[in-house]
């Protein structure tokens, strides 16, 4: 791969985490001009380039050196982390960024008691997150079959396909929505600024230290 010398930043092209990781840039003085496909956008002033993609993408990127940091939910982080351990070994949350609140819950048919772990044994639990669901069963000794869907997880209860999920959850409408209950929290999540421990030891490490001294700066104001 070619040397760069601009630091790069993924962030979400599209979706929760858009509006507040630009906004957040904007206040760390950060200014970008908008290319038209709306993939790349080339940093005036600074020389920092972002890249709007899906936020799955987001650690991928960083760990294969494309994008040298990444604003993405710790979830999305820590599942990369589960499901690509050589790759994601280097990685950390630099910083967490105090938008994006939600957790990640095992929850099960309203009607179902929930007594404790124990009780999932020998069920089949839908989830996108199977490398965090995946942990916690194991930290909490049971064993249950672990059904990946990529999306609408919230009605595998009532299509039959699972006996109960592991989502994420802000206000639990959804949950309710969907007569599920929110059993257990597997993580408690929050955009994070993701980035390699360590920093690149040229211009772009510089870059992202001054960087990360604004983002501090604009935290503390904000707490
Ligand atoms: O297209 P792309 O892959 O980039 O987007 P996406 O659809 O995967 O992500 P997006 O925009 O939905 O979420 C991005 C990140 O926002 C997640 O990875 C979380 O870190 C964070 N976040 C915060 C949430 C929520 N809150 C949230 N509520 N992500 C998803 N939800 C879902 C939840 O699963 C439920 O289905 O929103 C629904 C409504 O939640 P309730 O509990 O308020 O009803
Ligand atoms: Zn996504």
């Amino acid at each position: 791969m070619k040397p760069r010398d601009r630091l790069r930043i993924a962030m979400q092209k599209s979706g929760r985490l858009t509006e507040p990781a630009q906004e957040l840039l904007a206040r760390c003085g950060l200014k970008f001009r908008q290319s038209r496909d709306k993939l790349f956008c080339f940093g005036e002033g600074e020389p920092v380039d972002l890249l709007l993609v899906r936020d799955d993408d987001i650690p991928g990127l960083i760990a294969e050196g494309v994008c040298d940091l990444g604003i993405v939910g710790r979830n999305v982080l820590r599942e990369f982390q589960l499901s690509n351990p050589e790759l994601g070994e280097g990685l950390d949350a630099l910083r967490s960024l105090g938008f994006g609140h939600c957790r990640l819950s095992i929850a099960v048919p309203q009607e179902d008691a929930y007594d404790g772990p124990a009780q999932l044994a020998g069920q089949r639990i839908a989830t996108s997150y199977p490398g965090l669901l995946g942990e916690w069963l194991r930290t909490h000794g049971v064993e249950a079959k672990v059904v990946m869907l990529a999306g609408s997880v919230e009605i595998a209860p009532r299509l039959g396909t699972a006996d109960a999920i592991c989502d994420l959850v802000s206000s639990g409408a959804t949950l309710v929505a969907n007569q599920l209950r929110e059993a257990a929290v597997v993580i408690e999540s929050e955009a994070v600024l993701a980035g390699r421990r360590e920093l690149p030891a040229d211009e772009r490490g510089e870059i992202a230290e001054l960087l990360l001294r604004r983002l501090d700066g604009v935290i503390q104001v904000r707490d």
